[in-house]
């Protein structure tokens, strides 16, 4: 089971988000536990202060070291990895959540705007983590985008059918777009393939759709698979196709306008 500790002002954000959807299964069935910690707790005086203002001035308020040191002694053992979120952090990816996925136990402060005391960082803290580059008002969401992110690599979280290692980002390439009834909805029709019941034709003209739509949304994640794919192509004694990018712009040229247009690639 991996074992999470948040240590925060606001525990409510954690604790509330973590019991519903995939993230509150996971806690029921005993693979995840997520338990959060105010340093408030260890505030000395009788307003139970755990910031201040920072020293030689600036915006925000500062978490004071002690209440923190605290909180991560009363948490931490010797296989605790002990996170800060931040902005100046490495940025949250699918490969990160899957290594984080291996650990026994996660311990993610969090701080408010203006941040904490640069000593717990340079004495607790063993990863910076941000999620990206835009300004929150402190950690908590992005502790609980670390935490859902993280908790579908362990195994058994997810059901059968939706596996992480299936998943869009595992794969390299976004996802296809999807349809359920009716068949004609605002005079667009579901791809005629799609109903065919043939499950190899199927699969493989949604892996077609899915390099188109990344080609056209992310042509980032598009140029990093076609390399891929270019290397596998290569490594082929006996060549039955043509290269990745000539199979890819066949199927383009056969798609029909209706399928372009509610595929959304028109
Ligand atoms: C005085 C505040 N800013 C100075 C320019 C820096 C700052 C500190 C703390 C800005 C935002 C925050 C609060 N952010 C987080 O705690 C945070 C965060 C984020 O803002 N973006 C992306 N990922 C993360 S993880 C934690």
């Amino acid at each position: 089971m991996l074992q999470i500790d948040v240590i925060t002002l606001f525990p409510e954000m954690i604790e509330g988000a973590a019991s519903f959807g995939v993230l509150g299964q996971a806690m029921k069935s005993d693979l995840l536990r997520v338990t959060s910690h105010t340093p408030r707790e260890f505030a000395n005086d009788r307003h139970r202060t755990v910031d201040d203002r920072p020293f030689g001035g600036g915006d925000g308020m500062i978490m004071l070291a002690e209440p923190l040191e605290k909180s991560l002694q009363k948490v931490q053992h010797k296989n605790s990895k002990v996170i800060y979120m931040s902005p100046q952090g490495d940025v949250l990816t699918d490969k990160l959540a899957r290594e984080l996925s291996k650990e026994e136990h996660l311990v993610i402060l969090c701080g408010r705007y203006g941040g904490i005391d640069q000593r717990i960082i340079n004495e607790y803290v063993d990863q910076e983590i941000s999620i990206g580059d835009y300004v929150l008002s402190g950690g908590e969401l992005g502790a609980l985008v670390v935490i859902d992110a993280v908790s579908r690599f362990i195994p058994g979280v997810l059901g059968h059918d939706e596996s992480a290692d299936k998943d869009s980002f595992s794969e390299g390439l976004l996802e296809h777009p999807n349809f359920t009834r009716p068949r004609e909805y605002l005079g667009e029709e579901v791809p005629e393939v799609l109903l065919s019941g043939n499950h190899k034709r199927i699969g493989e003209w949604k892996v077609k759709v899915s390099a188109l739509v990344t080609l056209v949304k992310r042509p980032d994640l598009f140029q990093a698979w076609l390399e891929s794919e270019n290397e596998k192509y290569r490594a082929l004694k006996k060549k039955k196709t043509g290269t990745p990018l000539a199979e890819l712009k066949k199927f383009w040229f056969n798609l029909s306008l209706d399928d372009r247009k509610v595929l959304g690639l028109t």
